[in-house]
């Protein structure tokens, strides 16, 4: 059975510790636990101070098959960001403000070429997502119609390598498949409205919990806007919101959730707690009973 973790973003020093916790024991530099198999939502960089370390223990992990991981935001920027079209123009935009997102990582990772590019090319192996018997997998927002637009690109979620160009031109609908599978189901508020983010970068677009059903106001649906209280407070226009099916649980990252780990309804569970922003190192262990709050574990 499988024990599912939460956004690294480098910081290895609470990963191990969580590993440790949850009874995993390293031996010749690879974590293992006797019954159980890690899930990584993807995430392992950016932010934190120690990149490298952070994905070696999870990578050696899948290597060793006592791990799987999928592919975070973070692990598809890095990709485009290091990867180059036919004209020489880098798939992700080499500015200023991508580069800030990237910073930790490209410090530790330039001091190694080697190791850059085998994490490249690492990257570049991590699916998507995973549907697996017992649990579904997916770094922000499950969306059947998405995955099956991926799945013309892709082999077990794995994308295609001549299909890196199509999911980084806007536009293209792998584009558009990959933004919401990994970065979330975003909608754009209402004309006049806007927020700063966590780096004060100024937002039109919220991203939303589009798994709540309850209450679709902007306000409601929000995630990560400090004060949500100067957001609309009406419903979001249409019926276009994903849903979930509830056929499987369904693990996801991403949205920097704050305060103590809970289930996000009675079949998704989201495992980033902000570790990176003085919050905690996430994980859920899965049994065959339902969701259940008293399986986080947290460091
Ligand atoms: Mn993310």
């Amino acid at each position: 059975m499988y024990d599912i973790i939460g956004d690294i973003h480098g910081h290895a020093d609470e990963l191990e510790a969580l590993l440790s916790k949850m009874g995993y024991r390293e031996s010749n530099g690879v974590y293992r636990h006797p019954e159980r198999i890690l899930v990584s939502v993807g995430d392992l960089i950016d932010r934190g101070p120690q990149q490298q370390r952070s994905v070696e223990v999870i990578k050696r992990m899948c290597e060793a098959d006592s791990a799987v991981c999928i592919m975070g935001n973070h692990e598809f920027n890095a990709v485009a960001w290091a990867t180059e079209d036919e004209d020489g123009n880098h798939l992700r935009e080499h500015s200023d403000k991508n580069f800030d997102q990237h910073q930790a990582f490209l410090n530790e990772a330039t001091q190694d070429a080697g190791w850059y590019s085998d994490t490249i090319e690492w990257f570049k192996t991590l699916p998507i997502y995973l549907d697996l018997p017992e649990l579904r997998v997916v770094h922000a927002c499950w969306h059947e119609p998405s995955l099956s637009v991926l799945d013309d690109y892709a082999s077990d979620g794995v994308l295609h390598s001549d299909a890196w160009s199509a999911a980084n031109t806007k536009g293209h609908e792998l584009y558009d498949a990959i933004e919401v599978l990994c970065k979330g189901w975003e909608v754009p508020l209402p004309p006049g409205y806007s927020f700063l983010d966590k780096d004060k970068n100024e937002r039109t677009e919220i991203r939303t919990k589009w798994w709540r059903e309850d209450d679709r106001s902007y306000r409601a649906l929000a995630v990560g806007v400090e004060d949500p209280s100067n957001l609309p407070e009406h419903q979001v226009p249409g019926d276009t919101m994903p849903g979930y099916d509830n056929q499987k649980p369904l693990f996801i990252g991403h949205y920097w959730m704050k305060g103590r780990p809970s289930l996000q309804s009675k079949s998704i569970a989201c495992v980033d707690w902000s570790v990176a922003d003085n919050g905690k190192m996430v994980g859920y262990r899965l049994d065959d009973a339902g969701l259940c709050d008293s399986k986080f574990y947290s460091v």
